[in-house]
């Protein structure tokens, strides 16, 4: 079994696609571990995408992930991380597979509904960021 870490983004939950999306992962065989709506400021954005911040989407990005409420979760499976990668479809909207989530429910490559963990690493960075130890046992 593997972890990985995903965000309904404020575009999805502002247009009411967090249960639709919500219940695609539980479709595809994924456990909730934790699972948590709240809001970020902007420094905590930049915090959690502190890898892009010397791209040039990287002030829009972080403005738009502290524009309004997100869900927060911890995603078990067996190969959680690659498997999660597939049900939510390419950066891009236009680019993403029929049925994945992002062609589905995203808007743009910014307001792209949904975010995975991209490797084990990344996983474990992203879960500390957001949950306590006893939030996950
Ligand atoms: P992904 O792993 O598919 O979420 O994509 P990246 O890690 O490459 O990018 C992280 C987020 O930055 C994307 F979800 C959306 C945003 N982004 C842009 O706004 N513009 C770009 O050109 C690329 C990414």
């Amino acid at each position: 079994m593997q972890r990985t870490f995903s965000i309904i983004k404020p575009d999805a939950f502002r247009k009411g696609y967090a249960g639709a999306i919500l219940a695609e992962i539980e479709k595809a065989g994924f456990q909730i571990i934790a699972i948590k709506k709240l809001s970020i400021s902007k420094t905590q954005a930049e915090g959690f995408y502190y890898v892009h911040k010397e791209r040039p989407f990287f002030a829009s990005l972080t403005t738009f992930m502290s524009s309004g409420p997100i869900i927060a979760m911890v995603l078990e499976k067996d190969d959680a991380i690659a498997d999660l990668r597939k049900l939510m479809g390419a950066t891009n909207p236009a680019n993403a597979e029929e049925g994945t989530i992002r062609k589905k429910y995203a808007g743009s490559i910014e307001e792209n509904a949904i975010h995975g963990s991209d490797g084990e690493d990344t996983a474990q960075f992203e879960i500390g960021y957001f949950f306590a130890g006893y939030e996950l046992a």
